[in-house]
C-alpha cells in the first residue's frame, strides 16, 4: 500500500472542517421566515412570569435572593394551588389588550417545570396539590383563539445537580454537591424542550434566558437550536444573552431597554443585528408576583413604550406576574384594558408597521406601512414641528384621530407640520403622512 501523502491528509482535514462549518450554518425554513414576518407585524405580546415562587410574593428570584436551600424550596410547591387559574380569561385579557402572542415561563431559574414533564418529577403535576398542566390548558386555549404561544425557558437552573460547574448565581447555599455532569444537564434541558415542542401543538418560539450566568460555558447552542428547528421548523428562537444574536436565532431581544439603549447596564456590548426585534418590560417593577410592589406604570407610560418600540422596529412584550391563586392583579388587568382601548383606535399605526424613515427623536418616533408614515408626537408642546426631510415628497397630512387636515410646508429646512394645540393628545398625537 502506498504511504498517504501528508499534504493530502492536511488538505482533506481542511476540506472536512470547512464542510462541517458550512453544514452548521443555519438557514431558516420558509415557514420560519413567514413567522418572522408575522412576528414583526404582531408588535405586542404578553409576557407571563408564573411559577411556585409566586407563593412567597417576592418575585421570581426569591430562591436566590433569600438564599433558600433546595431542600427548603422544595416544600413550596405543596402550597401552590392556583384553583382560580382560568386559561380562557387570560387569553381573553391578552386579546382585549391588543396582544397577538403570549410568552410564558415554562421553567424559570428555580428549575421547576410548569408542565407535566416526564423527564423530571420536579413539576406542577407531580408536586403541587393543583396537579394540572397549566401550559397545556393555556396552549389549547391559545390555539383555539388564534393567539401564538412562546415558552420562556431558563437555561440557568438553581435546582438541577448537573448544572455544574456553577455560574454566578445559585451558589453553595443551594446545598448541591460540588460536582455534576454539565453535558448531562444539557441533555436534560434538550429532553424537556423536546416535550414542550412535541406535546403542546404549534409553538411560536422558545425565549431563552440565563446564559449570562455562565458566559464562558459550552452551551451547545448548535445542538439545542437544531433540535428546536427540527421539531418545529417554524418556531422562532431568541435568547436574552444581552449580546448580538448567535447563529440559529430568529429574533433579537432587548431587556427593559429600547434597541441600542443600555439604561439597565445589562448589555454594554449588545450589537443590533438584522433579525426581528423585541423589547420586554415589567408592568410594575417585578417580573414574578411581588406583593409589595405597587410601582405600576401609568397608561401613558405603557402606551408610549409600545409606540417607541414600534418606532424602533421592535415588538413590545409586556409582563405580568400572576398571583399564586391563578388570578391577575386587578391593577394590571385595568392597564391592559386601557392599552387595548388605545390600540382599537390607533392600532393601524402600530400593527404591521416597520420602524419609520426617521430614527427616534426627542419629540417621538415614526412608523411606516406602505406609502403611509405615522408621526407619533409623544412629547411636544409647540404647534409647529419641523422634521428633517428623508427624500420623499408628502402628498397629504392629516391627524389620525379625526382625519382633519394638518397644514404642512416642505422646504429646504425639512417638513414643518402645524398641529393645533387643541388637537394634541398628551399620550400620542399621530399625524398620518401620505407619500407621493
Ligand atoms: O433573571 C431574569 C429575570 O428573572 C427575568 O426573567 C428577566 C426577563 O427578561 N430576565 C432575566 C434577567 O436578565
Amino acid at each position: 500500500m502506498k504511504p498517504i501523502n501528508s499534504f493530502f491528509v492536511a488538505f482533506l482535514f481542511i476540506l472536512l472542517s470547512v464542510c462541517s462549518v458550512a453544514q452548521t450554518k443555519y438557514e431558516p425554513s420558509a415557514e420560519n421566515k413567514k413567522n418572522r414576518e408575522w412576528f414583526q407585524d404582531a408588535r405586542f405580546g404578553l409576557f407571563i412570569h408564573w411559577g411556585v415562587y409566586s407563593v412567597l410574593g417576592d418575585g421570581e428570584w426569591v430562591m436566590n435572593n433569600q438564599q433558600i436551600p433546595i431542600k427548603v424550596y422544595e416544600k413550596i410547591p405543596a402550597f401552590f394551588n392556583p384553583t382560580a387559574f382560568d386559561a380562557k380569561a387570560w387569553v381573553q385579557m391578552a386579546k382585549a389588550a391588543g396582544m397577538k402572542y403570549i410568552t410564558i415561563t415554562s421553567k424559570h431559574h428555580d428549575g421547576f417545570a410548569m408542565w407535566d414533564s416526564k423527564v423530571s418529577d420536579y413539576n406542577i403535576v407531580k408536586k403541587t396539590p393543583y396537579g394540572q398542566d397549566v401550559l397545556k390548558m393555556l396552549a389549547d386555549e391559545c390555539h383555539k383563539e388564534g393567539i401564538k404561544l412562546f415558552f420562556y425557558h431558563s437555561q440557568l437552573d438553581w435546582h438541577h445537580p448537573d448544572y455544574f460547574p456553577r455560574g454566578n448565581t445559585g451558589g453553595s447555599w443551594t446545598g448541591r454537591a460540588e460536582s455534576g455532569d454539565w453535558y448531562k444537564y444539557l441533555d436534560y434541558m434538550d429532553a424537556q424542550l423536546s416535550e414542550l415542542l412535541t406535546n403542546y401543538g404549534e409553538i411560536a418560539g422558545i425565549w431563552f434566558d440565563g446564559m449570562w450566568d455562565k458566559k464562558d460555558a459550552d452551551w451547545r447552542l448548535n445542538k439545542t437550536y437544531s433540535l428546536i428547528h427540527k421539531l418545529q421548523p417554524g418556531a422562532l428562537v431568541g435568547s436574552n444573552h444581552h449580546v448580538a444574536p448567535y447563529d440559529g436565532e430568529d429574533f433579537q431581544m432587548f431587556e427593559k431597554d429600547l434597541p441600542g439603549h443600555n439604561t439597565t447596564g445589562f448589555a454594554p456590548e449588545q450589537k443590533i443585528g438584522d433579525l426581528p426585534k423585541e423589547t420586554c418590560e415589567t408592568i410594575n417593577y417585578s417580573w414574578g408576583f411581588n406583593l409589595k410592589d405597587d410601582g405600576h406604570k401609568s397608561r401613558k407610560e405603557l402606551i408610549q413604550y409600545l409606540v417607541k418600540a414600534a418606532g424602533y422596529g421592535a415588538n413590545f412584550l409586556l409582563n405580568i406576574g400572576p398571583m399564586p391563586n391563578g388570578k391577575i392583579q386587578p391593577e394590571h388587568i385595568e392597564k391592559l384594558k386601557q392599552m387595548g382601548e388605545w390600540l382599537t383606535a390607533n392600532g393601524e399605526t402600530i400593527y404591521g408597521t416597520r420602524g419609520g424613515p426617521l430614527t427616534a427623536r426627542d419629540w417621538g418616533v415614526t412608523t411606516q406601512k406602505g406609502n403611509k408614515v405615522y408621526i407619533h408626537v409623544l412629547d411636544w408642546t409647540d404647534e409647529s414641528l419641523t422634521l428633517p426631510s428623508w427624500g420623499k415628497k408628502i402628498k397629504s397630512a392629516k391627524l389620525f384621530s379625526d382625519k382633519s387636515t394638518v397644514k404642512f410646508i416642505e422646504n429646504e429646512f425639512g417638513i414643518t407640520l402645524k398641529i393645533p394645540k387643541a388637537k394634541m393628545d398628551e399620550t400620542d398625537t399621530i399625524v398620518e403622512l401620505e407619500l407621493k
